[in-house]
């Protein structure tokens, strides 16, 4: 198979996830195959991934791979210290599905002395949720996971939810169907909610919840059955305590505004 093929292989079946992840590869995949009809093809594999988009617009824009790649280790960077000092000690943090963003704060702040643990579901039907779990257990941080149905008990051991993003919007942020839930759960129970994400995720227009293949829920189900997959919901900006990006930790308006004047 032609790299650009395996590339798009890859991003369509998952063996690449998470919205940064997937930028960076529709970013290598263009490169090697630079035209309007491959750009389409690639925004096609993953519809919900303004990251994606905004890469692909600034490298028409003339920025290269090597700047665009800088651009996300700059902002992680960035985004370790302030994840780092919002964490206290001893803090039990729940998580959702596999963000590389929030996965690698956290790993940061192992680094740095931070006690705490993590607190997870499994994220049917592809089980993200385990992939996380196994990253932060290989680097020593203790976590505990649950079955999706368990999300309620699980949030409410938590005393901070941090999730990624795959799109931030006006209204609200994107994330891994299930996010929502996790997020009114929190709200209830006055947890804070903190979206850890990369300023690139934001897209002042709508974007499409991607609805993923039935296969993937219940492959045998019965003809008159219709299966669900939709992969991603919209967290309502009410439910976010703060945006944590490169800028700082900002409300929603704050981010917004910021953001708005640079996509
Ligand atoms: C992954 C997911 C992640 C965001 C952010 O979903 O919802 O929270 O993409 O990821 P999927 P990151 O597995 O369907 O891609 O922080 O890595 O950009």
């Amino acid at each position: 198979m032609k790299e650009f093929d395996k590339i798009c292989a890859d991003i369509k079946s998952l063996r690449i996830q998470g919205a940064t992840n997937v930028a960076k590869a529709g970013v290598r995949a263009y490169l090697l195959k630079p035209s309007k009809s491959s750009r389409k093809k690639i925004i096609s594999l993953r519809p919900t991934e303004p990251a994606l988009f905004n890469a692909l617009n600034f490298l028409e824009k003339g920025y290269t791979k090597k700047e665009i790649f800088s651009h996300f280790e700059s902002s992680q960077k960035k985004i370790n210290q302030f994840v780092s000092g919002l964490i206290r000690k001893n803090s039990t943090i729940y998580t959702h599905c596999h963000s590389s963003s929030v996965i690698k704060a956290l790993i940061a702040a192992k680094e740095n002395g931070k006690s705490f643990s993590v607190v997870l579901t499994e994220t049917r039907p592809l089980y993200q949720g385990r992939k996380t779990a196994r990253e932060l257990a290989n680097k020593k941080i203790k976590v505990s996971f649950y079955s999706d149905s368990a999300m309620h008990e699980a949030v409410e051991k938590a005393d901070m939810v941090l999730i990624g993003a795959d799109a931030i919007l006006r209204k609200g942020i994107i994330n891994k169907i299930g996010s929502e839930a996790i997020s009114e759960i929190a709200n209830v129970h006055g947890i804070p909610v903190y979206v850890v994400s990369d300023f690139w995720k934001f897209y002042p227009k709508t974007v499409d919840i991607e609805q993923r293949n039935f296969n993937e829920v219940w492959k045998e189900a019965p003809k008159s059955v219709k299966v669900r997959n939709p992969a991603f919901e919209v967290v309502p900006s009410k439910y976010i305590r703060r945006i944590v990006s490169e800028f700082g930790i900002l409300t929603y308006s704050e981010f917004i505004k910021k953001a708005d004047n640079l996509i």
